[in-house]
């Protein structure tokens, strides 16, 4: 795995919480101070390591541990703080309903063009229409790379290395590409930043009009990742950081450290020369990952379950009030999926883990969910907030913009109107009649309750049934 030896130092420093008697100031110190050796070792800037030690020291002394007891508030505190430091936030989407043109910078050598293959594939397996454009005009060979690439993985690349600005060559395609979803643009690099560059890409960008612009970075940059990505933010705006090389080094924390500076998450990682070598970066999932987490998911969820208690009932307030749409809808999915599989979560539920739920079905859900959350990408603002407008025209849009069949999208707009209904019983007093506590002990009835409603809301009521008896 990348970065294994930051993470087997943060896992020492983990089990030093976790066999300790108390936790005390003096334990919090300890703890900080390997924290800081770990992520100096790995190239993290210092003084982006003594801002994240801070917040942790100053949390894990001041806040009050809500539910949990003080070891497993402080792991969860070094979790979260951790996660922060790597740009956490929702993972990288594209913008709905108008061509993405999403813009590669960065300096030579850094991984730009095999990047541009990688993401461009990326798309492609999501049924988008890609296109990649080379606009370095400095390395002859630049152009010719890419249409090679492109030729393997059968995406359509332009280029014209016989033009003198990256501009020319962008304008001179700018018909063709409008055809695309998504046109990805290769730009070139050098070895520094020099205000030749700068004025090149400033141009660029301002044709191109991105929108999203990614600055490429190999993890193993060391020291120098902080000049690199302050120079690019100063005359861009980065909306994001890819990783390449993170298969070659075991340190990386320089890079990592870049998306603090450009103030924009890690989008992706590339972790080897081909294609198909290539993530979307979660820097939850990334931490868990690195700290070893397979013993701490269940003491994360109980933290998540308490912490997210108060949104619950932010959404709950919302509901009542009637105006349940598909943004809520999905933001109940995207709630569901933090917390981690179905089973996973029936587990959770006092009482529900010995039910013996067919796991197939289960899983099966869940990979309902997942293509609706693509069925959703592809709907316009005003489509989610009114879904009983979605006639059958926009239906065949959203299905094929998002690559679904027509079926799948039919069935998200039955599971809402469900789940819609479901919210009412629920907020409405009085209307709990259909769902006593007879059907909360049926399995089956539950399963169905489960699978019609995927909220938070559910759970809490289920957990204070549970409670009653
Ligand atoms: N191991 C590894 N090598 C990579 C990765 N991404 C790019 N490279 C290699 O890095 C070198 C420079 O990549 P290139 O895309 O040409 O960089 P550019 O100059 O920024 O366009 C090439 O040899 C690539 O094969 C990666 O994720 N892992
Ligand atoms: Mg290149």
């Amino acid at each position: 795995m990348v970065l294994d030896k930051l993470g087997s130092s943060l896992k020492d420093a983990l089990s030093k919480v976790k066999n300790s008697i108390t936790v005390d100031r003096t334990l919090v110190e300890e703890v900080v101070k390997e924290i800081q050796k770990s992520l100096l070792a790995s190239d993290v800037n210092v003084r982006l390591v003594l801002e994240l030690t801070k917040s942790i020291r100053d949390r894990a002394i001041k806040e009050n541990t809500s539910g949990l007891d003080k070891k497993e508030h402080l792991i969860t505190i070094i979790y979260e703080e951790l996660s922060k430091f790597m740009g956490s936030g929702e993972e990288f989407e594209l913008v709905a309903d108008t061509q993405n043109r999403i813009l590669l910078v960065g300096l030579y050598g850094q991984g730009k063009t095999t990047t541009t293959g990688k993401l461009g594939m990326y798309f492609k397996n999501r049924s988008k229409k890609v296109a990649m454009i080379s606009t370095d005009t400095w390395r002859p060979a630049a152009y010719e790379q890419l249409r090679q690439l492109g030729e393997r993985i059968e995406i359509d690349v332009f280029g014209a290395p016989e033009l003198k600005s990256p501009n020319e060559i962008y304008s001179k395609f700018s018909d063709e590409l409008s055809k695309y979803d998504v046109v990805i643009i290769d730009s070139a690099g050098r070895d520094n930043l020099n205000d030749e560059l700068v004025e090149e890409i400033i141009s660029l960008n301002s044709i191109v009009e991105p929108t999203d612009t990614f600055l490429v970075m190999g993890a193993d940059v060391g020291q120098t990742a902080q000049k690199q990505a302050q120079a690019f933010k100063d005359n861009l705006d980065v909306s994001g950081v890819i990783i390449s090389k993170m298969d070659g080094t075991g340190k990386g924390g320089g890079a990592l450290s870049a998306c603090s500076i450009v103030n924009a998450p890690v989008r992706f990682i590339g972790v080897g020369e081909n294609t198909e070598d290539f993530e979307r970066f979660n820097s939850e999932k990334f931490v868990s990952e690195l700290l070893g987490m397979g013993n701490l998911e269940g003491l994360l969820e109980k933290a998540r379950l308490a912490i997210d208690e108060e949104k619950a009932q932010d959404m709950g307030t919302r509901m009542m009030s009637g105006d349940f749409n598909l943004n809520d809808l999905y933001e109940q999915m995207g709630a569901m999926k933090k917390m981690g599989s179905m089973s996973k979560i029936m587990n959770l539920i006092p009482g529900m883990g010995n039910l013996n739920i067919d796991s197939n079905m289960l899983g099966a859900q869940e990979e309902k969910m997942k293509k609706w959350k693509f069925a959703m990408d592809s709907m316009t603002k005003y489509e989610k907030e009114n879904p009983k407008e979605i006639s059958t025209p926009r239906v065949e849009r959203i299905a094929k913009g998002s690559g679904m069949e027509l079926y799948d999208v039919r069935e998200l707009l039955k599971h809402f109107k469900q789940t819609k209904k479901m919210m009412e019983a629920f907020t409405k007093p009085g209307n709990m009649d259909d769902f006593d506590e007879k059907s909360m002990e049926d399995p089956n009835a539950m399963m169905d309750m489960m699978k019609k409603f995927g909220g938070k809301k559910m759970m809490k009521q289920m957990m204070k049934q549970q409670g009653r008896r």
